[in-house]
């Protein structure tokens, strides 16, 4: 019955002891794994956002988002480019992470491959070889990306991987 499968007081005391501890390491577990955003910058998936919007060129654009350990936006997918105009103002046109080296190779500041199939180009851009940045802006058709000259001051949205504490 009950009575043999009682622990010795003592026993009984270390395991409460080992479960105290075990609470403890699992609370520190929790924290470990919980990702989380720094303040005002908006959580969307494993990465946070933050809408900047003070005009610079393109590459003060991206010094500023480096300052904040961030780099400007690298847009992959639909989902992606939903969320971040949704919060975006119609009206500006922001810099995203794209431009051209040259020989309107597009590039991605965060090195992953530009992949044509998941491109989202307003119709008719990119539409000048010396137009090598890029601006994600609103026209009748709907959200999407258009080529235009690096020094032309825009808003700008930086990026960065969920901070694991
Ligand atoms: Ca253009």
């Amino acid at each position: 019955g009950c009575k043999e499968k009682q622990c010795p007081e003592k026993l009984a005391k270390w395991d409460l002891l080992k479960i105290y501890s075990y609470i403890i390491v699992m609370e520190h577990y929790a924290m470990i794994k919980m990702n989380c955003c720094p303040k005002d910058w908006k959580p969307f998936s494993s990465h946070c956002y933050f809408t900047v919007s003070d005009s610079a060129s393109w590459s003060e654009s991206e010094e500023k988002c480096s300052r904040m350990g961030a780099h400007l936006m690298v847009i992959h997918s639909q989902e992606e480019q939903d969320f971040i105009t949704k919060i975006l103002d119609a009206k500006a046109a922001y810099y995203i992470g794209l431009s051209d080296p040259g020989h309107r190779q597009w590039r991605w500041v965060d090195q992953t491959p530009y992949n044509e199939s998941a491109t989202f180009w307003h119709s008719s851009e990119p539409n000048d070889n010396k137009e090598q940045c890029v601006v994600v802006s609103h026209r009748d058709s709907g959200w999407g990306w258009n080529d235009i000259l690096c020094s032309v001051t825009q808003k700008s949205v930086c990026q960065m991987k969920k901070i694991y504490l």
